[in-house]
């Protein structure tokens, strides 16, 4: 038995706790509301940092992107109420992408409660796994000689099968409690192995498939489970599409992958896709944005036959009814996967080139004048090592990022691709700013929109103020200036050609907006300008921040806001014949 630590306040306990877990970083928004825990921090900041940031929703998407670059849980902490109500972005995002993260909102005192005293909300009802939407578990601290228990368990539920944001509330009261509390052993994870005659028919499945198709997507994965899915795919030569937003899970230049299967899928992969005969989906969840609205694969009896690999027992048979579903941990799954035995020969060959060849084909797209975002993805592509991390939030910009830039594997150099599949704007400067912090020594880009950007913009103090960008490596923001919610007019125009509501933009100087924050920028308005630009923000030992104007007009990588109205005139004027 461990002996007893000197009593000591629970917020202390509590800290001391999340060191167990193998937390260095915590971010978050302070509030008297967890006073205690603050000074838990202070007490154990030589093993454990608290990066305050500047709006809870920022703080929640770094411990999002704390959680995908770790693996272990991203940890943030707020207060109650308003800080609770700003941080639910951050927990909606990791929900929907399965990323585990212990959120910890301060509450009030216990003899206060139930009277809607100060800020007071029942973070049960808000978030609690009724909601479907927010977290996996959300439970109140029952006593200080708990907080390692609760910690343990919130680490366990965070991680295990499908993994996922927890909250656990703090009562203020509990916080500044005395207890003597062991904290408990750091938690692993309990890892679920495929069955073995579900392993054969699988093979069974592969050699009387003729046009076999892999998804591979999630959370979950650490380095060896995607190096044996590699293996996996080049035993079988099968061609492998990344998820939606889940690009860095294999690697893009690598001769079976076919591209990403997300927004603004490649019309030739959609096509193949349609085509298979087997469906292997590792990983992913089938989301929505994967599957093009539950029609490439359709909800919810697909047309190919379809293997559904996953490590949370209640995704399988949630949406797809598949034809073999495998409950599995992705590093379970990964080694069962490569063991299966290949015959030499595979009648797919052919099919797997091509689907390669489609994808190449596809980084070759028309030229763009003045300034063209296909040539500055590719030019950032060229000048960043390998190991760069690249982050987005939500626009149709991220789809030049999406299409063109060339993602390193986890297993090649760690996530290289920190991106919300929930879509919500504002992801991008946070989870780069984490990135940065967590990763000195690695070189962050972000894609922002002009809208995307201003939603967490003030999350580039939190830069400044903690020293991000600042290590070896280096930290870049890259603002597409559109002057519009283009997204939201690209569909405006589909629907009701013409009338623009709602999404105009007049935007600040983003320029000196960044400046004002402490960091370098300049302004880019045609191709040629970028390639220096970015060159000299790769030199400078400060972070920086690139304002790109593009035209409103330019909407997609594929087409134009005009061609869309244009398009949508005539189908209405069609229809009024
Ligand atoms: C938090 C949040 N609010 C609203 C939306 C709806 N939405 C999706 S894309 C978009 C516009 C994005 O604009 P911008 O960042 O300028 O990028 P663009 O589409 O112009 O490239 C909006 C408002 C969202 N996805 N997330």
């Amino acid at each position: 038995m461990d002996a007893s630590p000197p009593s000591r306040l629970a917020g202390h306990a509590l800290v001391e706790a999340l060191v167990a877990q193998g937390i260095d970083t915590a971010f978050g928004v302070p509030g008297e509301s967890f006073l205690a825990a603050l000074d838990g921090f202070h007490e154990h900041r030589s093993r454990i940092r608290f990066v305050a940031c500047r709006q809870e929703g920022g703080a929640a998407f770094m411990a999002d992107a704390q959680g995908k670059l770790t693996g272990r849980p991203g940890i943030c902490f707020v207060t109650r109420g308003p800080g609770a109500s700003n941080a639910a972005v951050g927990l909606h995002t990791a929900f929907q992408d399965s990323t585990p993260m212990v959120l910890f909102i301060g509450q009030v005192a216990s003899d206060q409660r139930d009277r809607e005293a100060f800020q007071e909300v029942d973070y049960r009802q808000m978030f609690g796994p009724g909601t479907l939407g927010f977290a996996k578990w959300v439970a109140e601290i029952q006593g200080a000689d708990r907080v390692p228990e609760y910690v343990a368990r919130a680490f366990r539920t965070a991680l295990q099968g499908r993994p996922g944001p927890v909250v656990l509330v703090l009562p203020e009261d509990m916080l500044v409690t005395p207890t003597s509390a062991v904290v408990l052993p750091r938690v692993e994870p309990a890892v679920a192995w495929p069955a073995p005659g579900a392993l054969r028919e699988l093979r069974e499945r592969l050699l009387s498939a003729r046009r076999p198709f892999a998804i591979v997507g999630g959370s979950g994965w650490d380095a060896s489970a995607c190096e044996a899915f590699q293996r996996f795919a080049e035993n079988w030569k099968l061609p492998v599409g990344c998820a939606f937003r889940s690009q860095d899970l294999f690697d893009n230049r690598h001769a079976n992958y076919a591209g990403d299967v997300g927004i603004g899928i490649n019309p030739k992969l959609a096509a193949r896709l349609a085509e298979a005969d087997l469906v292997i989906a590792v990983g992913a969840r089938l989301g929505e944005m994967t599957t093009s609205g539950y029609t490439l694969l359709e909800a919810p009896r697909p047309t190919q036959a379809l293997v559904h690999v996953h490590a949370g027992a209640e995704e399988l048979g949630r949406v797809y009814a598949a034809d073999l579903v495998l409950q599995a941990s992705m590093a379970a799954a990964g080694k069962a996967l490569e063991a299966l035995a290949a015959p030499p020969e595979l009648p797919w060959a052919a099919w797997t080139d091509a689907a390669h060849a489609d994808y190449e084909a596809n980084l070759v797209g028309a030229p763009v004048e003045p300034l063209d975002m296909a040539e500055v993805v590719k030019t950032i592509d060229r000048l960043v090592p390998s190991d760069a991390i690249f982050t987005n939030g939500a626009g149709n910009f991220s789809g030049w990022l999406h299409r063109y830039h060339r993602y390193a594997a986890l297993h090649q150099a760690g996530r290289t691709q920190l991106a919300p599949t929930s879509g919500a704007m504002g992801y991008g400067v946070p989870a780069a700013v984490a990135a940065a912090l967590l990763h000195p020594g690695r070189t962050v880009v972000n894609l922002a929109g002009d809208g995307d950007f201003l939603m967490t913009g003030q999350e580039l103090a939190t830069a400044t103020a903690h020293g991000a960008g600042r290590g070896a490596g280096r930290l870049v923001s890259i603002v597409v200036d559109n002057g519009s919610y283009g997204t939201i007019r690209m569909h405006q125009e589909r629907e009701f050609p013409g009338r623009v509501s709602g999404s105009d933009l007049v935007n600040p100087d983003f320029a000196a907006l960044a400046r004002a924050y402490g960091w370098r920028a300049a302004t880019v308005a045609a191709t040629a300008g970028f390639e220096p630009a970015f060159r000299e923000a790769l030199g400078a030992s400060e972070p920086t921040l690139l304002h790109l104007n593009l035209a409103a007009d330019v909407i997609t990588s594929r087409t134009t806001l005009g061609a869309i109205r244009r398009s949508a005139e005539q189908r209405i004027a069609a229809r009024s014949r």
